[in-house]
This record gives structure tokens, sequence and C-alpha cells, in this order.
């Protein structure tokens, strides 16, 4: 087992794994930023080292002061959270170089899934459904439009390089076509330095489900049932639960096959997820794969009584999986707290917390870097809670985080909380009739 590990993040999830390796008997290393001294990952950690000011590419996101703090602390393993540089091969590389371990994917898995056009063409090979489309990069209009009338509108284009939902484009017709794939080429060469593009068939408001995978060196997959993420803006996930509303034992048993086929096609090691695309006649397409441990990770933990965290360490350093899947044995709902303004479109509101209360009892748990006192800084990801409530059904789960948000009180800054109240009384969330459109029509009354 590792003796050292360097934590690569800042936050909630920073925290969350300082928790783990503690109860693992690890010793744990924070790195933060000049705008970060106050935060609790930094208190927690056995060390903790400053690498840089504020901004990102100086700190969270800079390999060469990174690998010093390694260095200099003797760490030897980094966990790199979620974001940041957790799906980034040339750092797992750099790790790998300097006989680190990168508690995380290989450069090599990073690549398979990193390429979208590669990526669909591994998922075709290992029998994994995905959405009808062209066959390889849309290179010319003249092309495309043939292709595009084969597939049949609308259509999607996205980029090879994206994910995410950057640098897509929707196609209702021939005549759109030129102009939609120009504008999408120059948004991806903007954003990735590559505006290669594919396309697809456009499935008209489909569910986002996914799926919990796990690999271990010895080539065992299994994978962990799934989450429903459907409730998002702009590409956002604002709440995420297991079991999915949509799902039966004979989806799940068919999407798990589906997940396991998908990561072992890629000689999966470590927790990863499996996203698809589900219509309303429960068709469902591999949309892409995650190579990190994810913001709402949490939910399948309260599911399946698991910490993925430890799963995660454990895979990492050669431990062996038992190879067998897990089934959700209760109902867990997460709701992720921005500080950000809901009713003044979602604009960020960094600033003072001056008092933090956190809800509790049965069935809740909160995971936050926050107390009252903090100031979110401005340069980061805004979100500054998760909060995650389980009970034996849906409908009680809803009860106790309608409950729980009532007892949350964050003062100083705005927050997504009054969102989630509203949402936990909306009839169309309570019957499980959600897709990723759902948001777009949601319609937010004054408190
Ligand atoms: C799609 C789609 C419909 N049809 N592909 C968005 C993120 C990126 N991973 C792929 N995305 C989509 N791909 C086809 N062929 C609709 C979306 C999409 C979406 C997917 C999941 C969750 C929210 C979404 C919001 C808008 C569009």
């Amino acid at each position: 087992m590792f003796k050292k590990v360097l934590i690569a993040n800042r936050g909630e999830i920073a925290l969350r794994v300082i928790r783990t390796c503690k109860e693992m008997g690890i010793r744990t290393v924070a790195i933060y930023s000049t705008a970060d001294k106050e935060s609790l990952h930094v208190r927690f950690a056995d060390e903790a080292v400053c690498i840089g000011p504020p901004s990102s590419t100086d700190s969270y996101l800079n390999i060469p002061r990174i690998m010093a703090a390694v260095e200099i602390t003797n760490a030897d393993a980094v966990h790199p959270g979620y974001g940041f540089l957790s799906e980034n091969a040339g750092f797992a590389e750099v790790c790998e170089q300097y006989g680190i371990k990168f508690i995380g994917p290989s450069a090599a898995m990073i690549n398979a899934m990193g390429d979208k056009i590669t990526a669909k063409e591994t998922m075709i090979k290992a029998k994994v459904p995905v959405v009808p489309g062209s066959d390889g990069a849309v290179t010319d209009v003249k092309k495309g439009l043939v292709d595009a009338k084969r597939i049949g509108y609308p259509v999607i284009l996205k980029a090879t390089a994206g994910g995410g939902g950057k640098g897509m484009r929707i196609v209702n017709g021939p005549e759109e076509f030129a102009e939609q794939l120009e504008k999408a080429q120059i948004e991806a060469g903007a954003a990735f330095g590559n505006d290669a593009m594919y396309m697809e068939k456009f499935v008209e408001e489909p569910r986002h489900i996914e799926i919990q995978v796990i690999g271990d060196r010895y080539g065992n997959v299994a994978h962990l049932s799934e989450r429903d993420c459907s409730v998002q803006r702009r590409h956002q996930k604002l709440v995420e639960e297991s079991p999915s509303p949509f799902m039966d034992q004979k989806l799940r048993t068919k999407m798990g096959k589906a997940a396991i086929a998908a990561a072992a096609a890629i000689n999966y090691e470590g927790v990863g997820t499996v996203e698809f695309l589900v219509d309303k006649h429960r068709k469902f397409y591999f949309m892409e794969m995650n190579t990190r441990i994810q913001v709402e990770h949490t939910v399948t933990e309260e599911v399946i009584n698991r910490d993925l965290i430890k799963e995660q360490i454990k895979v990492a350093a050669g431990e062996a999986i038992s190879g067998k899947n897990y089934f959700p044995t209760c109902h867990a709902i997460e709701v992720r707290i921005n500080a950000e303004d809901p009713y003044n479109d979602f604009r960020p509101s960094p600033g003072h917390i001056t008092s933090f209360h956190s809800p509790k009892g049965h069935g809740v748990r909160v995971d936050t870097h926050a107390y009252a006192g903090y100031s979110v800084p401005p340069y980061y990801d805004s979100m500054i809670a998760k909060l995650i409530c389980k009970a034996e059904t849906r409908e009680e789960c809803i009860k106790k985080m309608s409950r729980a948000l009532d007892e949350f009180v964050i003062e100083g800054i705005k927050t997504t909380v009054p969102l989630h109240i509203q949402l936990m009384k909306d009839e169309r969330f309570k019957s499980g009739d959600v897709t990723t459109k759902f948001l777009e029509d949601f319609d937010l009354k004054p408190l």
C-alpha cells in the first residue's frame, strides 16, 4: 500500500480523499494556491505545500510545480481528484516517469477515451451500442451532406476532441449544414486546438444515465449500477440519483454488461464511468467514458454502501477486485450547492460566508470544504457543497432532501439551495419524468 499520497486538487474532493487516506493509514499531502490558504484540505492533511498564486495555470494545473511538491514531500502516489489534471495524459505520464503512482487511468486509457472518434470505433468493435452516425470524421460539406441525409435530420455535430458538451451543434436540415459545420469547427479549434468533427443522429430529449465501473490490473471489471444525471443546466449536473427512476432490472443488466464491455475494451484499471444517452423507447447509446472519480460518486457510495475512493486506492495499489457487480439497496439523491445566483442566470457569487449550518440527521450526508467565516474564492469551480440524502424509497428520499435543504443555512453569498428546494416540490421531478431538457423548462419562482 502507498505510504504517502499527494492530493493534486482542492475543495471538497481534496478533503474527501484525505478522509479515506487517514482511515487507511496513508499519510497525506495537500497542495494549495495562495487563494486557498484557509481551506480545510490544507488544515486536515498531514502536510501542505503552497504551490503558487491563485490562477489555476500557475497552481493546480501546473505540472512542474506539483511534481516539485511530490519530490520535497517524498509522496509515492498522486490522487488527481476530478477536474484540473485528472484526465491529463501528460500528467499521468510524468508521474509514471518519476515512479509515482497516478491514482487514475494510464495515459493510454485517457487517450483511448479522450479522442471521441477513436472511442466510438473501439465501442463498435466491443459491440457497445452507439448512436448511428458518420463513418469517422466529417471533413467537408459535400460528403457531410450525403452522410446527414443517410442518417436523417436532425443530426448533431460533435468535436472529436470535445466532451461534456463543448463544440456541439445541432443541424435541423441540409440548408443549415454548411453554416453549422463551420461554426462548430471554429469553436472546436479555439477550445481544443483541434477542429476535427464527427456527426450523429440527434437523440431528442434523452436521459443521461451513467454506469459506475471498476477494473483491476488482472483484467476483472465489474459495474456498480447506475446514476441518473438528467437534471443538468448547460452541461452542468445539478442533481444526481441512484437508482434511476427510469431503470428496471432488465435494462440495468443490459447497460451494466455494455459498460463492462466498454471498460474491458481498453483494459480499464481504476474507477470510471460509462455515460449513456437513453431514449424514451429505453434504447441506450454510448456517449463517453470518464476515466476519473466523479463529483457524484457519493450517490453510488450511499446505495451500495462502499467507499469508492478506498476501492480506487486499493486497485491502484494492485489489489484485485472480487469481480461481482453491485446493486442499489436503497435510494440516494445528491444536489450540488453552488455559489451561484439561480435568480440571476446562475451568475457566480463568490465571497465571504458569514454563517453556515449543515443539515444533519439520519440519512443525511454533506461533503463540503466550506464553513462560517470561509471565503469562496472567485478563481475556481463554484461548487461549495454536496448534499446527499438516502432513504428506503425515492419518495422518502425526496422528503428527506426537502427537510435537509430547509435546514441548510448559508449566508453572505447566493447559492443554488432555493432552486433545489423548489425542484424537490416539482410534480414532474417527483414523478421521475425527467430528461436533459427538464431544467430548460423549469421556471424558478421567488421563495
Ligand atoms: C447527444 C445528444 C443527442 N443526440 N448526442 C451533451 C454532452 C456530450 N457528452 C454529449 N451530449 C449530447 N449528445 C446525440 N447523438 C444530446 C446531448 C446533450 C446532453 C447529454 C447529456 C446530458 C445533457 C445534455 C444536454 C444537451 C445535450
